[in-house]
């Protein structure tokens, strides 16, 4: 690599040449290696740019992929979700969008409104020959069973939700109950303060931990009391806030007791599944009568590592009652684009159900509704020219992708 007006040597650099359509983006492509480090890449960067280049737009190499045919919008979307994943529930996903799942069940779908649409355009045109071929309860099945598998498709936000932020899991409790120092032997490392003076904890903590099948937001918070220091209010008033976003919370507490009563004060806050922990169970010489709480209740301690694994597998369990798992066939939705396009999809062809059912209105009329669903089906795959959505979708990328 030389620099074009100096003439200046700047790296022994290696070309990878991909004679086209045999590249990432199907067209002619060289990749040049240089020499790591900061200066080299950049004064490379420069002789190519003084020498006419340009960089690339976020997600141009990806645009240009799907401009040029070599991948479709979803699968696209795909590769921006692979670089972004941050749990391996995340990652699986992104890699099963990538093999195509998801563009094919969005082809396929579209496939069968045009059909429904073309159904109802022979009936439209050929309206005397209704009677024997085309009886109106075939139209109003086709729509029933699509209206079915969009709202399959639909079903499964929560879960991909779960797979992209966790389940949030608040960590719950009187203060000095040991919930800081179960946090941290949860993940493994020191990640929050522990003290033995009570109210420690002020603000709520949040920690990402990896686990199957969702990943876990693991939230420490204040310990629930009255208090007159206006920061540990504070602190309680966000516990407050957690406690209404959890999935499961987890009720710790030293004695059975007072188990019992943190139970009972949170749920005054929360309607999620919970699941209890007796902490400080190396300290305990004989182990508590059973509790009687109408959920399970693990005893650990943060000091020796016991129980942690049960109290894990018994989040999982509970975390499953708040968000089942769809069936497999079904591919997750997990971008907003996509929900939103199959939503407007599938309260299009509702309005065309009902006014089909009722009569209400000309079938040409009707037909709108199914002619909109289409559309948005049509948008959500990228076969229509579509700039902003192509726009919208690139803009995310980061660049050099
Ligand atoms: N022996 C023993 N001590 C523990 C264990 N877990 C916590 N402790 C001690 O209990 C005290 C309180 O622990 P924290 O984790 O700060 O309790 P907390 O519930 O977060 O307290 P606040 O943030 O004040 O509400 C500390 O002195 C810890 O060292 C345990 O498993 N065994
Ligand atoms: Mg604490």
């Amino acid at each position: 690599m030389r620099d074009p007006t100096s003439g200046d040597v700047l790296d022994d650099a290696l070309a990878t040449v991909f004679p086209a359509p045999h590249s990432y983006t199907g067209e002619t492509v060289v990749e040049i290696s240089t020499h790591g480090g900061s200066y080299v890449p950049q004064a490379v960067l420069a002789a190519l740019v003084a020498a006419g280049a340009r960089p690339a737009a976020p997600g141009e190499f990806t645009e240009r992929a799907v401009l040029n045919g070599k991948l479709d919008l979803v699968r696209a979307e795909a590769i921006a979700d692979l670089i972004d994943s941050r749990s391996r529930a995340q990652h699986r996903v992104a890699m099963e969008h990538l093999s195509g799942t998801l563009s094919r069940q969005f082809e396929a779908l579209r496939s069968a409104v045009i059909e429904l649409d073309a159904l109802l355009a022979f009936d439209i045109d050929f309206p005397e020959e209704d009677a024997g071929a085309l009886p109106r309860e075939r139209i109003d099945a086709a729509c029933g069973a699509l209206l079915a598998r969009l709202d399959a498709l639909l079903a499964t936000v929560p879960a991909a939700q779960l797979g992209r932020d966790g389940a949030t899991i608040v960590l719950a409790g009187p203060p000095n109950a040991g919930k800081s120092s179960l946090l941290n032997a949860l993940v493994g490392e020191s990640r929050v303060i522990v003290s033995d003076m009570p109210g420690t904890t002020r603000d709520a903590v949040e920690v990402l931990l990896e686990h199957d099948p969702w990943p876990l937001r693991l939230v420490d918070t204040a310990g629930l009391r009255e208090s007159d220091d206006p920061v540990e209010r504070l602190g309680v008033e966000v516990s407050a806030r957690y406690l209404a976003r959890a999935h499961v919370v987890v009720v710790c507490a030293e004695r059975p007791d007072e188990l019992t009563r943190g139970a009972a004060t949170i749920a005054g806050f929360t309607e999620a599944p919970r699941v209890g922990a007796l902490t400080k169970c190396d300290l305990v010489s004989q182990r508590y009568e059973t509790a009687t709480t109408s959920f399970p209740v693990i005893a650990v301690s943060a000091m020796e590592g016991t129980g942690l694994q049960a109290l894990l597998d018994a989040i999982t369990q509970a975390v499953a009652t708040s968000v089942t798992a769809p069936p497999a066939e079904v591919p997750l939705v997990t971008r907003a684009r996509h929900r939103a396009a199959l939503t407007r999809a599938r309260d299009e062809l509702g309005m065309f159900r009902e006014a089909w059912a009722m009569d209400a209105l000309p079938a040409p009329v009707a037909s709108v509704h199914v002619r909109a669903a289409v559309h948005a089906l049509d948008e959500l795959i990228g076969v229509v020219d579509v700039e902003d959505v192509f726009a919208r979708v690139f803009a995310s990328f980061c660049v050099g992708k």
